[in-house]
């Protein structure tokens, strides 16, 4: 399965990413709460993935019998930042008719955007490129392509362009493993380095081009995505290397101006102390902050890709 989710008979079937990339485990929710305990918990993230998954959320909790204000509520109190999930419940809530009908369309005009998405990043992929990537992007954070790993694995599988990726292991929870996980299926060559590993390849010349996706993309361009993503915007102005976001439009809010108004979500401490269920630091050892995502600033940003074209040329 190279989808993060199917539906099938009431239930939704998460391939579940927290086991990745040395389990292929499915999670299975058939309630409401469940779904929101995959979202909550990463068992499927990736802002697109998380609307789909709240789509199809929603049809549970209709069946459940639960109206829509405490639905949209269970599934809002989840994780903050990603447009996406918002866009998701707006959708089901602001449009009548039937719920699995309603999630159905949501999840084909997503899969229409995706394509048109990944053909507009190829765009500007030059043959023989090397690029650098932080955190998922690819088929699990979005359906069938994904977004800013979905161009460079379109570039390669469909438009056979010859391109080596850099790929950041993106602590704490190693979204870089399910990259190169899903790089390995694709058979793009990559090789995963640390995150502080960054600045040392830009200088050296291997990066030619960096591609990220976006978790919240405001009016004037700001954009919050991965933690760890301001920090190679900044290193990509220093080095004077284009530093590119792609996301479909359900990642755009216009109802903010600019990317300071995006909440961050906080993740728990364990995240960081804990390396695959496994205490890398005693009980009560020092103390730990986890900022989840950071914003990126548009003056930092060569352009942003979506179905619908170029935002900053
Ligand atoms: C995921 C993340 C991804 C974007 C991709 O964070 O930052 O880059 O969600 O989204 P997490 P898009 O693993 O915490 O969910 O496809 O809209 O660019």
């Amino acid at each position: 399965m190279l989808q993060p989710l199917v539906w099938e008979n009431d239930k939704i079937i998460f391939l579940d990413q927290r086991k990745l990339p040395h389990n292929e485990e499915l999670f299975i929710a058939k309630t409401v709460e469940e779904t929101a305990f995959a979202i909550k918990n990463m068992v499927v993230r990736g802002a697109p993935a998380i609307g789909i998954a709240a789509v199809f959320g929603w049809v549970l909790g209709k069946n459940q019998k639960i109206e829509d204000k405490k639905i949209y509520n269970i599934l809002k109190n989840t994780r903050p930042t990603a447009k996406d999930l918002f866009t998701a419940l707006d959708y089901m809530i602001n449009n009548k008719g039937n719920a699995y009908e309603k999630a159905m369309n949501y999840l084909k005009n997503l899969i229409k955007s995706e394509e048109k998405l990944v053909q507009n990043i190829s765009e500007i992929i030059p043959n023989n490129s090397k690029i650098l990537t932080h955190c998922h992007s690819g088929a699990l954070a979005v359906y069938n392509w994904g977004s800013a790993f979905g161009g460079i694995a379109y570039s390669k599988v469909i438009e056979k362009k010859n391109i080596f990726l850099w790929i950041k292991e993106t602590r704490p929870r190693f979204q870089g493993s399910i990259t190169a996980w899903e790089a390995e299926k694709r058979e793009i060559p990559h090789k995963i380095i640390i995150d502080s590993a960054a600045a040392y390849l830009m200088s050296k010349g291997e990066v030619d081009l960096i591609i990220v996706g976006a978790d919240r993309i405001s009016e004037n361009g700001d954009i919050a995505n991965k933690i760890g993503t301001l920090d190679i915007a900044i290193l990509a102005k220093y080095f004077n290397i284009p530093f590119y976001i792609a996301a479909p439009f359900t990642t755009v809010d216009l109802s903010i101006s600019n990317g300071k108004d995006i909440i961050i979500e906080k993740r728990d401490i364990n995240e960081i102390k804990n390396y695959k269920d496994k205490l890398i630091y005693s009980e009560n050892e020092f103390n730990f902050f986890n900022p989840a995502f950071d914003v990126v600033p548009n003056s930092l940003i060569t352009d942003i890709i979506t179905e619908n074209g170029f935002y900053n040329k």
